[in-house]
């Protein structure tokens, strides 16, 4: 069994250009505003924040119709938080990285690769984000960032830390989604990546989702890797993200399954994205996001 790693580094992203909607690049400041040092120091690791990648502030807007909105913005910061998260991880250090949207586990994943060479990955999210620009409809890249780290999409995308450096289809699996675009459908069923929907979650209950997600995800692995979308939660308990989906996990069961992750100790590094302060109400998104860190790494009620 892997040794507990106690010395995290915090990396936020404020990258908000794979995604629609202004604010998310607010979202590293709002998690740690919702006492995320406190939160992990008291659970006894000792945390060093790292601060935020730079990003341009503005850029002009891309043509209408364009497939890959942002694209050189996107690769350059993927590219540097890449390296950031190699650089952490060679010092033995377990990177906690703050988004930002969800292009930016592009970045995350790939500098992980660099340290696991067999990584495992559990995707939570509403959406499945394995469109390419050969499929999407929006042209954001958050949509995308699932396929880039296997290998397909555009190639300043799956070039990002080298393009041999991939996830291997059977070594993912995405829980709670209920969006999923007719290209990504036939994406996911062609590579036979495991998909536990809310359907699954709903009938089997999310212990046994969990279980047989774990189980996936450590076989023939060396680590795994938690890339967690809050609009995987159901908008009541997070609202304050881009792209709301009714029907989505609950505080409860969302909290149960970071209970189960840290039972297990697989994780070598983690990523929380899409908070967005300006769609939030009280900062019940960025307070979500802290909860779970908390129990993803070992808070207990009792
Ligand atoms: C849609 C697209 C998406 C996150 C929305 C939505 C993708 N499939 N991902 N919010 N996090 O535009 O490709
Ligand atoms: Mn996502
Ligand atoms: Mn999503
Ligand atoms: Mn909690």
């Amino acid at each position: 069994d892997a040794v507990k790693n106690t010395n995290i580094s915090i990396i936020g992203v404020p990258l908000p250009y794979g995604a629609d909607r202004k604010g998310v690049d607010l979202g590293p400041n709002a998690i740690r505003g919702a006492n995320l040092h406190e939160r992990l120091s008291s659970l006894g690791y000792a945390i060093e924040d790292l601060g935020d990648l730079r990003v341009h502030r503005t850029l002009p807007p891309p043509p209408t119709g364009e497939k890959l909105k942002y694209l050189d913005e996107i690769v350059r910061v993927n590219t540097e938080l890449c390296s950031t998260v190699a650089a952490e991880m060679g010092k033995g250090r377990f990177p906690l990285v703050l988004g930002g949207d969800h292009s930016i586990a592009i970045g995350t994943i790939k500098g992980v690769l660099q340290h696991v060479r067999r990584l495992g990955v559990i995707w939570f999210d509403a959406h499945t984000d394995v469109n390419t620009d050969q499929t999407t409809a929006s042209g954001n890249i958050h949509g995308m960032s699932l396929a880039a780290v296997l290998g397909y999409g555009h190639a300043d995308l799956t070039s990002v830390g080298g393009a041999d450096a991939k996830l291997l289809p059977e070594n993912v699996v995405i829980i709670g989604a209920r969006s999923i675009d007719p290209g990504e459908r036939a994406f996911l069923k062609a590579k036979g990546i495991k998909v536990f929907t809310m359907h699954d979650i709903d009938r089997h209950g999310m212990k046994q989702v969990m279980e047989e997600a774990m189980d996936i995800v450590s076989k023939d692995t060396d680590g795994v890797h938690l890339s967690l979308d809050l609009d995987g939660m159901d908008p009541w308990d997070a609202p304050g993200v881009g792209t709301p989906v009714s029907g989505g996990m609950s505080y409860r069961e969302s909290h149960f399954a970071m209970e189960l992750l840290f039972e297990r100790n697989l994780l070598v590094s983690a990523e929380f994205v899409e908070v967005n302060p300006m769609l939030d109400q009280h900062n019940k998104t960025a307070v979500a996001a802290v909860e779970l860190i908390g129990s993803a790494f070992g808070e207990r009620i009792l």
